[in-house]
């Protein structure tokens, strides 16, 4: 399979180059093919709903190219519930709306992440860890609920396990007062509230991290012998130049032996690097040059070649980018660094990485 995969990458790549020349210089906004009409799946990007409902050109672009969208943080806990008792249901209405209106698969980003919990929600489970229980029933029965047969799949429980290697992230409010439980009941208080919806587990260097990867796996598999229904496995899939495909490959396999839908959820691909914390960015490049930009366009289509050809078609979910422009992209604000991580430019200009991108896709 090694020499007939590189083999069809190497022509891939020979192609991307003459489209390249053929589309640089001319390459407008919209004025390109659109991702979605041209994919067998959903694709997606990240909106940060504020801004972006107010910024024209961005939503034409992204009407132009998605037929999938994530809310970047409007569909969070902290977002939902700030205080006690409280639900905020207008943003996500909204965001319902302008999905509905414009033909796009809402997927819900996310039930419970220990980093989107509300303070409120920590201080009281620490003093009564049990209430912690019936509140996350109250909220998933109520937000799946609500929201049922609309909001298309969702990420259920989002970053449970550890950073790096084996093990469950013990030091989670979640963990702490429910033991590992908690991931289960997540799953089965969502499925009972919307029983079409497609649940998803969700996280980090899962195609990267071998240990990581094994314990979802076991998880996994232990929910399935159980019934525990879970329908999907998001690989947020947020890389850097240098992760190797056949890792990347060998980890997609795995998860899709189990048979369950796999999603890209929040791709995107960095030239620096960083320790997976807040300000954690190490700036190796500081400038984007035209090589840079030629290989990681190979990258995005490696990406979408790995995806169609070990992931089942009928477990395609979709490829949802986080963010589509290096202008708005998180990995700025949160690593403090620079980077160009998207497939549209800070001038919202499609990129080699665009094309490389769309070139891939089979249909
Ligand atoms: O990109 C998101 C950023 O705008 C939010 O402030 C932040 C906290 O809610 O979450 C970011 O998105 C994260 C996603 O929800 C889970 N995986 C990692 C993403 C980047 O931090």
């Amino acid at each position: 399979m090694n020499i007939i995969f590189s083999l069809h990458l190497y022509m891939r790549s020979f192609f991307l180059f003459i489209i390249f020349i053929g589309f640089e210089a001319v390459a407008q906004q919209t004025d390109v093919p659109s991702l979605h009409h041209n994919a067998n799946f959903h694709i997606g990007t990240s909106v940060r709903f504020v801004p972006f409902s107010k910024d024209t050109l961005a939503q034409k672009i992204q009407q132009h190219h998605f037929n999938s969208y994530t809310a970047g943080s409007d569909m969070k806990m902290y977002q939902i519930t700030p205080k006690p008792g409280v639900y905020h249901w207008s943003r996500v209405d909204s965001i319902v709306d302008y999905a509905v209106k414009n033909n796009q698969r809402l997927f819900g980003h996310n039930l419970i992440w220990h980093s989107s919990t509300p303070k409120w929600v920590e201080k009281k489970a620490k003093k009564n860890p049990e209430w912690l229980d019936g509140f996350m029933k109250e909220y998933i029965s109520t937000y799946v609920g609500r929201y049922k047969g609309i909001v298309d799949g969702w990420d259920v429980v989002n970053e449970g396990l550890n950073t790096k290697g084996q093990g469950l992230r013990t030091e989670s409010i979640w963990f702490k007062s429910l033991g590992k439980k908690y991931i289960e009941k997540a799953f089965i208080y969502a499925h009972a509230a919307d029983p079409d919806a497609i649940l998803f587990y969700n996280d980090f260097n899962i195609e990267r991290d071998s240990l990581k990867l094994d314990s979802m796996l076991e998880m996994v598999y232990d929910f399935l012998d159980r019934g525990v229904p879970i329908s999907g496995i998001g690989f947020q899939m947020h890389i850097r130049m240098d992760i190797p495909n056949e890792i990347i490959a060998r980890s997609l396999k795995k998860a899709a032996d189990t048979g369950l839908q796999i999603h890209l959820s929040e791709v995107d691909i960095i030239f620096n690097t960083h320790d997976d914390s807040k300000g954690g960015g190490i700036q190796l490049y500081d400038h984007l040059t035209k090589e840079m930009k030629f290989a990681q366009a190979q990258k995005y289509a490696d990406l979408v070649n790995m995806y169609q050809d070990i992931v089942p078609k009928e477990q395609q979910y979709g490829i949802t980018f986080w963010g589509f422009n290096d202008r708005d992209t998180w990995i700025r604000r949160f690593f403090k660094m620079n980077d160009w991580p998207t497939i549209y430019d800070d001038n919202l200009l499609p990129k080699p990485a665009f094309f490389g991108f769309l070139n891939a896709l089979k249909i």
